[in-house]
């Protein structure tokens, strides 16, 4: 466990390969019920180049018309997203041992030429707890500021099975995804089509009493 500025985990290896593979079985079976679909930028609807989904009683979409926001149904088939699995709770009672149950659980599926710019995640209401990062794939080069977007920056390589704990002075810095190394894992070779990286951001989202 490697504390990269304060606030900010980094755990190399977190998922053993077992746990990895066992994490994209679950995965799929997600998907397959809640289909990645292409988040857009409020009112230019500018699409990501990455595609996203969600489990848990909460999901983060965004649309030209609604924005960011957080909702209980996939916005494409309506359905309530599916369950967290088992694997992603242990690691959110693990890791964020002190927070709330998670709500939310965010799927990005990155293919090599995906990006994620600088940006905060402020779309929370509960900013105590802390977001948890869980990838597998690809190698991401992941970029983590400070509160401020000119701050100064740095990247770090985050690899199939590491996980990161972002909270407290760490909760609201600025970071991106600036871009994966291809072919650099053999997980996803047998699904998603593409292959790549998935990373899977589980949050708390509103306050508790
Ligand atoms: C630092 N995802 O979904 S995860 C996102 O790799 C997002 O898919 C990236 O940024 C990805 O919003 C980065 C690591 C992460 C997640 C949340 C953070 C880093 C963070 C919140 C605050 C600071
Ligand atoms: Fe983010």
């Amino acid at each position: 466990r490697i504390e990269l500025r304060p606030g900010c985990l980094h755990v190399p290896g977190y998922l053993d390969r077992e746990a990895q593979e066992a994490l994209v079985a679950d995965l799929r079976r997600i998907v397959e019920a809640a289909p990645f679909f292409t988040p857009r930028m409020p009112r230019t609807g500018r699409p990501f180049s990455v595609r996203m989904t969600n489990c848990g009683p909460l999901g983060w979409v965004s649309d030209a018309a609604g924005g960011y926001r957080y909702v209980a149904t996939h916005p494409e088939t309506g359905a309530p997203w599916p369950p967290m699995p088992a694997l992603v709770l242990q690691a959110w009672r693990e890791l964020a041992p002190a927070a709330a149950p998670a709500e939310a659980c965010l799927v990005n599926h990155y293919l090599p030429q995906a990006r994620m710019g600088l940006h905060r995640d402020e779309d929370e209401e509960d900013m105590t707890a802390p977001v948890v990062s869980l990838s597998l794939g690809d190698t991401a080069i992941f970029r983590i500021g400070g509160t401020g977007r000119r701050d100064p920056t740095f990247s770090i390589r985050l690899k199939s099975g590491d996980a990161l704990v972002l909270g407290g002075q760490s909760r609201l810095a600025f970071h991106g995804v600036d871009r994966i190394v291809a072919g650099s894992s053999t997980l996803l070779a047998g699904w998603p089509p593409g292959g790549g990286r998935l990373n899977l951001t589980l949050r708390r989202v509103s306050r508790t009493e």
